[in-house]
């Protein structure tokens, strides 16, 4: 196992579509135990693949109070169960520090291969709606910012890269 580095708005690479996963083998699962353990160091409550630099459609939760429920979501697909918006505040590893109100449909099923491989299916609500839903999302390249209006999206774009200039120039000083 060992830490990944999480990439930030607005770098291109959070915009890839990620593949669907062919086979899960020791190697993807390598990965899987790498993702939730950079999940819990960045004391985030879910983690996909795309924001580690990993293009392939999987994904890790934990919603638990005491992180104690590492879930892990290989090829997830979403049914909506109940369309009515539920809005809630979201923030995201890949945007440091910014958080906007999101809605989203309250209640998903979600069918995925967990990490043996086999299908499972589940039903969520509440913040482990809000999460799945976000996470799938950054599978297929899109960021909660993109629910905001273009002068907030361009706001944050512009401190995170002024934040991330100063980083580089921190680091090679
Ligand atoms: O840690 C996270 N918290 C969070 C809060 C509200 C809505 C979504 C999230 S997901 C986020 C971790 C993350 O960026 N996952 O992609
Ligand atoms: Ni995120």
């Amino acid at each position: 196992m060992s830490l990944l580095t999480i990439l930030e708005f607005p770098d291109p690479r959070l915009r890839r579509k990620a593949a669907p996963v062919e086979q899960v083998d020791d190697a993807l699962r390598e990965i899987l135990d790498s993702m939730i353990e950079t999940m819990y160091h960045a004391k985030g409550i879910g983690l996909a693949a795309t924001q580690v630099n990993v293009h392939k459609r999987m994904l890790v939760i934990d919603v638990s109070e005491d992180s104690s429920d590492p879930m892990v979501f290989v090829n997830p697909e979403i049914t909506v169960l109940d369309p009515e918006p539920l809005g809630h505040e979201e923030g995201c590893l890949s945007v440091p520090g910014f958080y906007e109100m999101v809605s989203r449909p309250r209640k998903v099923r979600i069918n995925a291969l967990d990490r043996r491989g086999e299908p499972f299916e589940t039903e969520a609500e509440g913040i482990l709606a809000v999460c799945v839903q976000h996470e799938i999302d950054h599978l297929d390249g899109k960021l909660f910012v993109d629910y905001v209006s273009a002068l907030k999206r361009e706001r944050i774009k512009s401190k995170l890269e002024k934040e991330h200039r100063l980083q580089k120039a921190e680091a090679s000083a």
